[in-house]
């Protein structure tokens, strides 16, 4: 396990729908809403982890990280609640994505029943972290280019969009990706590693694969899918990584 932004908090699965946004007549789609910003996730108690500095890829010496202790990221939670009702976004090391959804955008909202009913596919790949560690994984889910068969993002100017955004549910690690990337056989919505339903902090209860990129574009715990022609914020680019994070 290693990363654990957007995931410092576990989520109530049954809280979890996929928010998704910029589909063909989505307006028409039966699970549309107004406003998918509007939904809820629910959290249980803080994550028991051993966070081991793993995901500070930044030098100590230059960072002016102030990463937030679990215990830290409740207790402002909980005042931001109190103050505004909502979790605060952003609250950790890169800050808040520019690509974040302003309110009232209108999308689906799918659960993960709506993502599970397409066909199922296996992989075993070599999964690679930039940091030099990689681990052979067995891999469970769905195509992402069937996930685009069923939900087609609308055209822009008669063309597809040239992006697709991904967010966790707490907006605090985000993900940019070309269409084209999105569309590679081996891209894949993962529910299940090693034969196993994902866990928190693999991601439950969707997470993406890729074996054409490092780990860090592998985002876990996705809440927002959006297709989008403006190029994505990501995480660890704001913090020095490339952007393609390609092998
Ligand atoms: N939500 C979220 N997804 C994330 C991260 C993270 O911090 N938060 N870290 C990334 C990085 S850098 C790696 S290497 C992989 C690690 O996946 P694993 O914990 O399943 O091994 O998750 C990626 N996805
Ligand atoms: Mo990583």
């Amino acid at each position: 396990m290693n990363g654990v932004f957007g995931l410092r908090m576990d989520l109530e699965l049954e809280s979890w729908r996929l928010q998704l946004v910029g589909m063909n007549g989505a307006s028409q789609h039966p699970l549309y809403v107004e406003d998918v910003t509007a939904w809820d996730y629910r959290y249980k108690t803080p994550s028991e982890h051993e966070d081991k500095d793993h995901d500070t890829k930044v030098d100590p010496k230059l960072s002016t990280a102030n990463k937030m202790a679990p215990e830290a990221m409740q207790a402002q939670a909980e005042e931001d609640e109190n103050h505004t009702g909502r979790m605060a976004r952003g609250t950790e090391e890169a800050g808040e994505s520019g690509s974040t959804l302003p309110p009232k955008t209108a999308g689906l909202l799918l659960p993960i029943a709506e993502v599970t009913k397409l066909p199922r596919h296996e992989l075993v790949t070599q999964f690679k972290c930039i940091e030099g560690w990689s681990q052979i994984v067995h891999w469970a889910g769905v195509r992402m280019a069937d996930f685009l068969e069923t939900y087609p993002p609308a055209k822009i100017n008669g063309k597809d969009p040239f992006y697709v955004y991904m967010e966790t549910p707490d907006g605090n690690y985000y993900t940019g990706y070309d269409l084209d990337v999105m569309r590679h056989p081996q891209t894949m919505l993962v529910t299940e590693m090693m034969e196993a339903p994902l866990t928190q902090l693999h991601g439950a209860p969707l997470r993406l694969h890729m074996p054409t990129k490092y780990g860090y574009k592998q985002i876990k715990r996705i809440g927002l899918i959006a297709y989008t022609n403006d190029k994505p914020d990501d995480y660890w680019t704001k913090l020095g990584y490339d952007w393609y994070a390609g092998l």
